[in-house]
């Protein structure tokens, strides 16, 4: 390959440079000309950034040998189309993906600096709510690993996931203002801006072939600027692109405006512009139907396909093959609007006809479906989608008018399923149903479990179900083991590797091969050692931050997740207040010390999910300073959970809580990471809960609760809570802590929407399922007492988790969706001579 440089550059060994002596002069150089400082007047973000700054000179040849490579070669790329990705920090990836851990952890030490300190410093761009977005950082990594050409698209909130504060026990948001030291690690592209228009109306006219064609004039058009930020595979040279949007105001609108001397109007009209990408919306799984959000969605969507084609241009590729040259994923319905702007671009601007631009979107975009919940389907009310996109509302109503053609084909006079299956509900006020446009729109589905995706079809989208049947798949998800292994459990890292070395890392279906040291009393031990030092990293963390003292010997039992009812935080509340009364009444109970750790966000207007860590953590205060508890029961909410701080919690946990309600948690993935780092699951039979379980055997995992089957015909039945709590007494008094005002001192209003709540609708089958719950954790604690079999049941989760790795998801979509072989790159020698 010819090399991209210039003849006469040299690329300085200080740029590029791996040995020790290098990486101190190539780090104090950064310091020096990019923070403009020197060591005694630096601060800890100096050295972070000096060091990211390193970090980064060092990989940007694979990132610009990646790219050159994909323009020669103008491979099949992915598009992965995602609102949110939430990354976590960058600086401890790359170092594992580059191989330059250890050596960097080095150099630091020369210098007088801890890497961990570092690493620490870092502000983790928290551009995602939960699982969703961080599914598609995980995707983004794999893709890279096994050298895919892909690109993921999103958005460049300037405020990401609000920052958590706890007040008086009660939730209290702060802006993330992630960006106020800079970001080393992404690129301005300034010069590879877009505009976007937005509203106005469309005028239609004849060509002058004699073609019919439309106009959209906008009212207003934003200008989108490209910030780039390289994905590394791990140990390959592959080094992908993420390319998140900023909204900007475009110069003509201003200077119109200012010409008028209107200057604060050209002001305004530049933060109202900017507003697009201010702030991610937290709420998760529930959508609310903000103009703004829909902005986003539109922008962030026009801009990225309107740069695929550019790219083609660039690779002079005809848009005829645009659905051979990308596969584009939809990540949930909040890319959807894709499927009309992809129209829209084809039809308008470069003068394909309906049919053929058609076939071609709908070989391009493929969708994954990642909840049941109703409350978080979106619909957008058509006056504001027709007065924001008024050229695709046209489309969307021709998109709509063929295929219910279609049905009434396939379905004569079904008129009900024609009701539910159009793209236009108009059962009342009218919306646009963004999942029906995707399931029409697209030639694949996916669920994101293998329950999950049968329920899919059975429930919400049964009717595409019967018309495509052919569309519809799985794709289990997984996670990263570079992350939420490698970077954030090197202990056990380093216990594995030295047993079966490190093809796991890349192969996760490797770990099997530890099964092979199960009858090794000596690994045994080092494994439970492993794990009662990082239990004891996170007591010490726990002790500095929050003044708390736990126990590392007592069993650490941790759901972290975001707060919502049908993960049921509030059944867990309910087993500790009745661990609690048991202690109460027989104060010399044999119990298992336990500590349990909740961490979480709920959204901002979410107000039963507040009134939950609000009950957490009046339970925790009460729990931790009863004397009676003895140190067996502690109580402690995470504040701020977040992905730097789930790398610390999955490795210290001995149980992991997935306790969602059958049939409710699509999937869940915070499920994988707690066992691959050993912990044991307490689960339901929902989600990926039933494959982990498949996989790691019955006999090492702890099953309670209804199925999702049962719950479906308990409701059908008129479940009737009271029948519950007047016959447990158990459960009974556990309610009635709370709502005598037990853990609100003596109010007993505070927690009665709970109380109210559990008792007269119960929507989640708490109460159904506590019973099963609290016998199933006492066969834990009693579990818990055996070391010898814990750690061997918790050495086989670790042993069978090779299917949960994002790896693997993502050959599946390749195989069964996108159709996207590797490639490999090459990097020249310079910049491997120190490798
Ligand atoms: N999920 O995080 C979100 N946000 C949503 O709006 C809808 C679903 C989660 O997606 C994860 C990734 O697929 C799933 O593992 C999880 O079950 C689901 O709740």
């Amino acid at each position: 390959m010819v090399s991209i440089l210039p003849n006469n550059i040299q690329i300085e060994d200080d740029r590029t440079g791996i040995n020790i002596e290098t990486l101190k002069r190539a780090f104090l150089d950064n310091l020096f000309y990019i923070q403009a400082k020197f060591p005694k007047i630096s601060t800890k973000n100096d050295y972070y950034m000096a060091l990211a700054y390193t970090v980064r000179d060092r990989l940007l040849n694979r990132w610009l040998n990646t790219t050159e490579t994909y323009l020669e070669k103008a491979p099949r790329t992915v598009a992965y189309l995602s609102a949110e990705f939430l990354l976590g920090p960058h600086l401890g990836n790359n170092l594992i993906n580059l191989g330059l851990y250890n050596v960097v952890k080095q150099a630091m030490e020369d210098l007088g600096l801890s890497l961990t300190d570092l690493l620490e410093q870092e502000e983790e761009p928290g551009l995602g709510n939960g699982g969703l977005g961080r599914l598609a950082a995980c995707y983004i990594d794999s893709l890279a690993t096994l050298e895919i050409p892909a690109i993921g698209y999103g958005i460049r909130y300037e405020y990401g996931i609000f920052d958590q504060e706890i007040k008086d026990g009660w939730q209290v948001e702060i802006t993330d203002k992630w960006l106020r030291y800079g970001n080393p690690w992404e690129v301005a592209r300034p010069e590879a801006e877009l505009e976007v228009k937005f509203g106005g109306h469309t005028e239609d006219f004849i060509d002058e072939h004699g073609r019919y064609r439309v106009k959209w004039i906008p009212f207003k058009v934003v200008k989108g600027v490209p910030y780039d930020t390289p994905i590394l595979g791990f140990q390959t040279n592959t080094a992908n692109t993420l390319r998140l949007w900023k909204a900007e105001a475009t110069e003509s609108f201003d200077f119109e405006a200012f010409n008028k001397g209107d200057y604060f109007g050209a002001v305004h009209e530049k933060s109202e512009s900017e507003n697009i990408t201010k702030v991610l919306y937290p709420n998760d799984e529930s959508y609310e139907g903000k103009q703004l959000r829909l902005e986003q969605q539109f922008f962030f969507v026009s801009c990225s396909l309107q740069d695929m084609i550019r790219m083609m241009q660039v690779q002079n590729l005809t848009l005829e093959r645009f659905h051979e040259h990308y596969a584009i994923q939809l990540n949930d319905t909040h890319p959807t609007i894709a499927v009309a702007e992809l129209m829209r671009l084809l039809l308008d601007e470069h003068g394909f006809d309906w049919d053929k631009a058609w076939n071609i979107t709908t070989k391009t975009f493929a969708y994954t479906n990642h909840t049941l919940l109703p409350e978080a389907l979106e619909r957008w009310s058509l006056n504001m989608f027709g007065s924001l996109f008024p050229r695709h509302l046209k489309i969307i109503y021709e998109i709509n008018s063929r295929f219910l053609d279609e049905v009434r084909i396939k379905f004569p006079d079904d008129f009900d399923r024609l009701r539910r299956m159009s793209i236009i509900d108009e059962s009342g006020e009218r919306y646009v149903r963004m999942a029906n446009l995707a399931c029409v729109g697209s030639f694949a589905i996916n669920g994101v479990a293998e329950l999950h995706s049968e329920l899919l079809k059975k429930t919400t989208l049964h009717d595409f179900y019967e018309m495509y049947p052919e569309k519809f798949t799985n794709v289990t998800n997984g996670v990263t083991p570079r992350r939420f292994m490698v970077l954030s459990n090197p202990r056990l890292a380093n216990l594995i590797t030295s047993k079966i070395g490190d093809s796991w890392v890349k192969n996760l279906d490797d770990l099997r091969k530890l099964e092979n040291f199960l009858y090794d009393t000596n690994f045994r031990k080092e494994f439970h050692k492993v794990k009662q030092e990082v239990k004891q990293d996170l007591a010490n963390y726990i002790q500095t931050s929050y003044n708390i003292t736990i126990d590392p010997n007592s069993l650490f039992d941790i759901q972290a997740k975001r707060i919502h009812e049908y993960k049921r935080q509030h059944l867990n509340a309910l087993h500790i207040i009745t661990l609690y009364n048991r202690i109460k009444a027989n104060p010399n109970l044999d119990v298992t010390p336990r500590t349990f750790l909740f961490g979480g966000k709920a959204a901002p207007g979410y107000y039963m999910a507040k009134l939950i860590i609000k009950l957490i953590n009046s339970i925790a205060d009460v729990v931790n300073t009863d004397p009676d508890m003895r140190d067996r029961l502690k109580v402690v909410f995470l504040t701020d959970y977040n992905v730097k701080f789930a790398q610390r919690v999955y490795p210290a946990a001995d149980l992991s809580e997935q306790i969602s309600t059958a049939g409710k948690e699509a999937s869940g993935t915070g499920n994988m990471k707690f066992s691959m780092n050993g912990a044991l699951t307490i689960g339901t039979l929902d989600g990926a809960n039933i494959e982990i379980r498949e996989a790691v055997g019955e006999e090492n995992f702890f099953l309670f609760g209804l199925t999702a089957q049962e719950v479906s015909q308990k409701k059908a039945a008129g479940y009737n809570p009271w029948d519950y709590y007047n016959s447990n007494p158990e459960l009974k008094l556990a309610i009635d802590r709370i709502s005598s005002g037990f853990f609100s001192h003596g109010d007993p209003n505070l927690f009665k929407p709970l109380v109210d709540s559990l008792l007269y609708r119960d929507d989640y089958l708490l109460l159904a399922d506590y019973q099963s719950y609290i016998e199933c954790q006492d066969r834990v604690s009693q579990a818990y007492r055996d070391r010898e079999k814990w750690v061997w049941m918790s050495i086989l989760n670790v042993a069978r988790m090779g299917k949960f790795s994002s790896d693997r998801s993502i050959s599946d979509y390749l195989k069964n969706i996108w159709k996207v072989p590797s490639v490999k790159v090459d990097v020249p020698e310079y910049s491997q001579s120190n490798d």
